[in-house]
């Protein structure tokens, strides 16, 4: 969706609060860096809470165990769905009520991460998943991303180091985690005013201090 899509006017980024979304592929350091962001702003007295997609509400959090566990290969629409439910409950449920008192959202993984993984990792156009995000309460876009940029090998290095079995995602191919990258890199070209790459490579001090320089004073 560029600014001359008719679909452009149909989003909108919140009026008060401040909505802030992490995108990256496995392991590239996104909840540690939340976490680091939350004491942040528990530090200055702002209320700031976390939240995750999939997930984030009870019914979420089943449609995360569902699509994590998932064995057989789903149609990527199929996915799209599940992740489209599952953040519109948590923008009716969560989002929009704290942002509405003025509070900061720090969210792990939002539209991004279906524009990256169910369309340009598997061929499809950004342009259908945009269309789908047209209605509310999913046309709502974050004051700013912050997209953890890491190597296919820092990424692969960081998911050996953790040992646990591996979900539906990471179960994918090298050449999907690679797409995913490719894909990341380019959403990041398409909207730099929203999405600032930080290299997530640097040590967990660099990356934050980076995140604080690109931090929105709202
Ligand atoms: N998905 C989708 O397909 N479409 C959608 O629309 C949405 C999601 C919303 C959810 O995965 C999956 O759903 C995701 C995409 C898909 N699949 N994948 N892959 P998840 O929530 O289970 O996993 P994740 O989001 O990828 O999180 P993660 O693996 O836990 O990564 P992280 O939060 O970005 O990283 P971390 O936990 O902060 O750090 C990982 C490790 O690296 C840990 O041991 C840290 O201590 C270490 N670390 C962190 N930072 C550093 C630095 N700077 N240096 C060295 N080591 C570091």
């Amino acid at each position: 969706m560029n600014q001359s899509s008719p679909l452009h006017a149909t989003f909108r980024t919140p009026e008060k609060g401040l909505f802030i979304s992490f995108e990256g592929a496995e392991g590239s350091g996104k909840s540690t860096q939340i976490q680091k962001l939350k004491e942040h702003f528990d530090s200055l007295s702002r209320s700031c809470i976390v939240l995750r997609e999939p997930g984030g509400t009870s019914f979420g959090e089943k449609l995360r165990a569902a699509i994590l566990n998932q064995e057989t290969k789903l149609h990527a629409m199929a996915e799209t769905f599940v992740f489209l439910a599952s953040r519109a409950q948590l923008l009716e449920e969560k989002i929009l009520p704290h942002l509405a008192l003025g509070g900061v959202v720090l969210l792990d993984r939002y539209v991004d991460s279906t524009l990256v993984y169910q369309a340009l990792a598997r061929g499809e156009s950004i342009e259908k998943i945009w269309t789908l995000h047209q209605f509310a309460p999913l046309n709502i876009l974050p004051h700013r991303t912050f997209y953890l940029d890491i190597s296919l090998e820092v990424s692969l290095e960081r998911q050996l180091k953790r040992g646990q079995n591996k979900d539906y995602f990471e179960s994918q191919s090298n050449d999907f985690q690679a797409k995913l990258l490719k894909g990341y890199r380019t959403l990041a070209g398409l909207y730099p005013e929203r999405i600032k790459t930080i290299s997530g490579a640097q040590s967990v001090e660099d990356v934050f201090r980076d995140i604080l320089q690109e931090l929105p004073h709202l």
